[in-house]
């Protein structure tokens, strides 16, 4: 594989403020007039009631740019304030926690109509993980009973260990036929069991959903899961969620490829750290394989989800400031996969669910009025990351660089950049000082506004919302606050 050259790389401190660096311009082109694809990237609202996403779709998430929101699981589920309670179904009802069958209804909808696809996250492996006891839409259920849906004999009992649970990640066997946690472990070869899953599923698809998060995929046989996929619309957008083990797990995200896109965790394990230490590396650039990902087509990437945020401790998460905006921002900038941004609420107790009220039905809430990431947040309070002016910024940015070419970037110490090719630069600094970057690049001369501060939309006749950058004769001149990112795209030019 031909690489190129590593760029020269100049970094200056510098006392001068970036907007001094104003100059002649050439007349506003607005972003949205070229915009010629969507920004590719999807949204996770953990525990969002339908209500508040319905809103937040018309308010923020369709004017943003995003194209999905995933949401939590829509089924009946155990009773309980804990937030898992949504991974525990009881019944294939569409009345949850998050809203009734109606509200559901009526999200997707409203969602749609400003161009925001939903995924459902669906919970197929498995029923409840506790003896027994009354759903939160009054489904009486036990362990493996559950009312015009499974008996006792549409469950695994895989009698490989004592209690019939995973103890061993190794065992290929365990992990797909015995119980997660206690959680009744669904007889997934079953055709009885795969009819009733994908009757819940295409109930599902009637009300308008795109597709469907497949919690637990590693836990299901790759078979199984096809079976079922293949008795669904075959335009159905499947995400499965196969957790990257260690590299002795027999089970690997990459056998799941064939059924949809897979979600890849080792993406945020490799960025994280590097965004946390402020040390950036150029990812295999130029088609050539990322290792220990799956290919570019099947990878969901994410920075953290609501698993990852509470039990991993590499990755970076809403409490990581700054460094995590910055984080989100590269994985937006990047080429590879279909990034999905999450965005939950904050907690001191891993457990903890949502705010709900004395009906087991979680408050709404809105993002009317967040535009980035805070210091500091209130126990319960949601993150509202769609509602940030940079992540909307960078939706436009991907938007105008489509699929250019990520070409090598160019670092110094705790700054780094990198353009893809003749559309758009992204530069991150996270040193300790304001710093100059001189980022050769084939963008034409011109003043650029800078998406990360300005948002979409940063420019309005000529003028910019956020800071500005010039490129000069092939180089553009970078000169930025400490712990912050900045990009610019080939329409931001004034
Ligand atoms: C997933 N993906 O594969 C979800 O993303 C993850 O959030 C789910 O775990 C898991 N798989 C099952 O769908 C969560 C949570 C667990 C919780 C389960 C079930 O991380 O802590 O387990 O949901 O609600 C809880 C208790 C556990 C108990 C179990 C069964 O923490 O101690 O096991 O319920 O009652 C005895
Ligand atoms: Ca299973």
């Amino acid at each position: 594989m031909i690489r190129r050259p590593l760029f020269r790389l100049i970094v200056i401190p510098v006392l001068a403020g970036a907007l001094a660096l104003s100059g002649c311009g050439t007349p506003d082109s607005s972003a949205s007039d070229s915009a010629a694809s969507g920004s590719g990237a999807g949204v996770q609202l953990f525990q969002r009631p339908w209500v508040s996403i319905a809103e937040d779709c018309e308010t923020t998430i369709g004017p943003a740019g995003f194209e999905w929101v995933l949401t939590s699981p829509p089924n009946e589920h155990i009773a309980g304030e804990q937030w898992w309670t949504s991974y525990q179904p009881v019944s294939y009802e569409l009345e949850s926690k998050l809203g009734t069958r109606e509200e559901f209804a009526d999200m997707v909808q409203r969602c749609d109509a400003v161009g925001v696809k939903i995924i459902a996250d669906a919970v197929i492996n498995h029923m409840a993980g506790i003896d027994g006891g009354t759903g939160v839409n009054g489904t009486e259920f036990t362990h493996y009973n559950y009312p015009g849906l499974y008996t006792e004999e549409d469950f695994h009992h895989c009698g490989l260990t004592e209690n019939n649970d995973i103890e061993d990640y190794s065992s290929k066997e365990q992990v797909q036929n015995c119980e997660l946690v206690n959680l009744a472990d669904l007889d997934t070869a079953s055709p009885k069991v795969q009819e009733t899953i994908v009757a819940y599923l295409d109930d599902l698809l009637s009300l308008g959903v795109a597709g469907f998060r497949i919690d637990a995929a590693k836990h299901m046989p790759v078979e199984d899961v096809q079976a079922i996929v293949d008795q669904l619309p075959e335009d159905t957008i499947i995400w499965n969620e196969v957790i990257r083990g260690s590299v002795s797990e027999p089970i690997k995200p990459e056998d799941y490829i064939e059924t949809g896109q897979v979600f890849e965790f080792q993406y945020s394990r490799d960025l994280s750290p590097m965004v946390r230490a402020g040390f950036i590396m150029d990812p295999k650039l130029d088609g050539e394989e990322r290792p220990l990902h799956v290919p570019d087509e099947s990878a969901l990437v994410f920075i953290d989800n609501h698993d990852t945020e509470r039990g991993e401790q590499s990755v970076l998460n809403y409490r990581a400031g700054a460094r995590y905006e910055i984080a989100n921002i590269l994985m937006l900038a990047d080429d590879f996969g279909t990034p999905v941004v999450y965005s939950g609420y904050a907690y001191s107790n891993t457990d903890t669910g949502a705010r709900q009220n004395a009906n087991g039905k979680i408050n709404p809430s809105s993002c009317a009025g967040v535009t980035g990431i805070k210091d500091s947040y209130r126990d319960g309070e949601f993150v509202c990351t769609e509602a940030w002016t940079s992540i909307a910024g960078m939706l436009e940015w991907r938007e105008v660089v489509g699929d250019a070419k990520r070409l090598p970037g160019m670092r110094e110490g705790k700054v780094y950049g990198f353009e893809r090719e003749g559309k758009g630069i992204v530069a991150v600094n996270l040193g300790y000082a304001i710093e100059t970057l001189e980022l050769p690049t084939s963008l034409p001369n011109g003043r650029y506004c800078d998406v990360v501060s300005g948002g979409r939309d940063a420019l309005v006749d000529g003028e910019c919302k956020g800071l500005d950058f010039i490129v000069s004769g092939g180089v553009a001149q970078l000169e930025f606050p400490p712990n912050t990112a900045i990009a610019f795209h080939a329409n931001s030019r004034s």
